[in-house]
């Protein structure tokens, strides 16, 4: 599922990995398996880390600002596989949030990217009749 909504409506928490990028990149250039490096709070899915908040919720910019905090970012989706993975962890742990993603069109009405990025949504994971700009105000795409 995936809608979008405006950036001042108070949702739940976020998702993020570029923090964990940098955990796996130290990862695979070499630390061995063997040696246990703890990247809490992030939790590895698939081959990424993620932040995933349950319990305070935030509007966009505060979840954004949370993010960078961490030296992490809003989760930007680049690859379907991604998508199903994240998902699926979602609905394994019996976690049912919404979660803010860097999605956004502030920049350009209709357009959307991924903040986090700067790369266009390119994948077809927008929710039925989404995005819908509603009251002409959403802005930022949750999940
Ligand atoms: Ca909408």
């Amino acid at each position: 599922m995936y809608r979008k909504l405006t950036g001042v409506l108070a949702l739940l928490g976020f998702l993020s990995l570029s923090g964990g990028y940098r955990v796996i990149s130290n990862v695979m250039d070499g630390v061995p398996e063997f040696v246990n490096i703890n990247p809490a709070p992030f939790v590895k899915i698939g081959n990424g880390y993620y932040y995933i908040e349950n319990k305070l919720r935030k509007n966009w910019f505060d979840a954004y600002e949370s993010c960078s905090r961490m030296g992490a970012a809003l989760i930007s989706f680049e690859t379907i596989e991604e998508w199903n993975l994240i998902n699926k962890y979602l609905k394994d742990e019996k976690i049912d949030y919404f979660y803010w993603t860097s999605g956004t069109d502030l920049a350009k009405q209709g357009k959307h990217v991924w903040l986090s990025t700067g790369n266009p949504i390119a994948l077809d994971i927008w929710h039925p009749s989404q995005p819908d700009n509603i009251e002409g105000v959403e802005h930022c795409d949750e999940m």
